[in-house]
């Protein structure tokens, strides 16, 4: 029916109050002056896919006891939508494939390393920078060279391996993150922000000269991926200048951090995410980087800094750990993609559209009641594990039971960020975090929106279920990063 036509028959029917709502019948006319929705969507198109295997329940349930109920212990083939983790499994573009073929495997000067190198200082504005295998080479080779014994760390909140290479270099991380951080219900906008009350009191106890620098990560990933404000961090530099402590910038989702300063701070509404990446990185000493998370690749990081002793002790250890310091641990095509992704990651289209994905998960879950960590982060959605199965207390490992119940019921593989990952302190006692979380992280650019409405039709399965969940019992804990390797049997 033409649309003069159809507007005709809609006036009349209104008119005859045949339909309460006259709008709902109307097709728009004229999109200029109308206050129209409009959506976001991917700024890509696909050009290959990979065919994911089906499971089925019987399989499930035989596949979650065989890994002793740690989904880290699972088999890929026997998952079917992959929200372990972001890193290393992004799609990488045609751009960076393409970059892959004209990588330089020249085992000394590649010219891949130069372009990495290049990418580095012009997007992040650091001067030097050494490539590593992934971030935790990087941490590794980073609190050696800064951290003595008996030294103090104070961090925006820990993470697994950051703070595992602090302490294995004798010194203690300490959290100086604000309270509302460690609080699922809280809506602050920058949850990542640095109390410096908390900071003020260590420099009071201890003493500047034992706190070699401060870690700082951009989109916190244990707080459920939320971020610091340049505000905050603009205060903390100042703060450090006069106290003659180092920033060293964990910036594995740096990108992502920005994404929300964008969103949310006044001033940088009209700012891109570039401009605003390299103000942060620009208060900052030095960094490590996982570029298997904000940079796209499948493997890859490194260790930035500005000051020139650093730079060299880093050069002289990364032969040690890594490789040497023209590569690192990483083939001349992995550091031509770095390059490419690093570029790629600073695009606002991509921020939206990345972001905007993981938001919209967040909804889904948000209409069925599931409880989740406010705001929505940057990664992906953290289910309240405590406040999903209030009856189990923390040592029955509830978000660890959580995970397991979700991979049984569709085949979605989660992860477990709780008492399991806090892991032990030196002596030997267990972390008891105040968040108790399962993650499902948001792989970039890989999954379809109906991927997100089965994954949180799957959660709200589970959750009218929930009072028949039963906790866990670990069996087999090892020494380091106990969630990696540790097994369960249901109690
Ligand atoms: N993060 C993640 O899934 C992978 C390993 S832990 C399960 O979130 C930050 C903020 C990270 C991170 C890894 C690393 C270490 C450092 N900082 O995994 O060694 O999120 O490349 O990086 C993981 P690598």
């Amino acid at each position: 029916m033409p649309l003069f036509l159809f507007n005709f028959v809609a006036c009349i029917l209104s008119f005859c109050n045949i339909t309460e709502d006259p709008k709902l019948l109307y097709l728009p006319i004229n999109h200029s002056n109308m206050n129209h929705k409009r959506s976001w969507a991917e700024p890509y198109k696909i050009k290959m896919v990979e065919l994911l295997k089906m499971t089925n329940l019987k399989d499930r349930i035989k596949a979650i006891k065989e890994a002793g109920f740690n989904t880290f212990l699972l088999k890929s083939e026997d998952v079917y939508i992959d929200l372990l983790t972001d890193s290393g499994t992004n799609a990488m573009s045609d751009q960076q494939w393409s970059a892959f073929m004209v990588g330089d495997e020249a085992y000394a000067g590649s010219k891949s390393f130069y372009h990495m190198e290049k990418a580095v200082q012009k997007y992040y504005g650091y001067k030097h920078m050494i490539p590593t295998h992934q971030g935790r080479g990087a941490e590794n080779i980073l609190s050696k060279i800064l951290i003595k014994p008996g030294d103090i760390i104070p961090g925006n909140m820990y993470f697994t391996t950051t703070r595992l290479h602090q302490e294995l270099s004798g010194g203690t991380f300490a959290d100086i993150i604000i309270d509302e951080a460690h609080d699922p219900l809280s809506n602050h906008p920058f949850k990542g922000n640095v109390d410096f009350q908390k900071l003020e009191d260590l420099i009071k106890k201890y003493g500047s000269d034992k706190i070699p620098y401060i870690s700082i990560a951009t989109n916190v990933n244990m707080a459920g991926g939320q971020p610091i404000s340049m505000a905050n961090l603009r205060e903390l530099r100042t703060f450090t200048r006069i106290h003659g402590i180092r920033i060293i910038h964990d910036m594995t989702r740096v990108a992502e951090n920005a994404y929300f300063i964008q969103q949310r701070e006044a001033e940088f509404h009209s700012r891109s995410i570039a401009e605003i990446v390299k103000e942060i990185c620009s208060y900052t000493d030095g960094a490590t980087m996982s570029a298997k998370k904000d940079a796209l690749v499948n493997i890859g990081g490194f260790i930035a800094t500005n000051e020139w002793d650093v730079y060299e002790e880093a050069r002289n250890l990364v032969v040690v750990y890594e490789g040497l310091h023209t590569y690192g641990g990483l083939a001349g095509r992995d550091m031509e993609a770095i390059a490419v992704g690093i570029r790629e990651s600073l695009d606002d289209n991509h921020q939206h559209a990345r972001v905007g994905q993981v938001e919209y998960l967040g909804n889904k879950m948000l209409e069925f009641g599931i409880p989740i960590v406010l705001p929505v982060g940057g990664h992906g959605i953290f289910v309240d594990a405590k406040a999903f199965l209030p009856h189990l207390t923390q040592d029955q490992f509830p978000a660890q039971a959580l995970a397991a119940e979700v991979y049984i019921d569709s085949g979605v593989r989660t992860m477990e960020r709780g008492v399991v990952s806090a892991g032990r302190k030196a002596d030997g006692t267990n972390y008891y975090p105040k968040l108790e979380l399962v993650r499902f992280t948001i792989p970039r650019r890989v999954y379809t929106q109906a991927h997100m409405d089965v994954i949180a039709e799957s959660v709200a399965n589970v959750y009218d279920r929930r009072k028949k969940i039963r906790g866990m019992k670990m069996v087999y804990e090892p020494k380091y990063l106990r969630f990696f390797q540790a097994r369960f049997t249901k109690l």
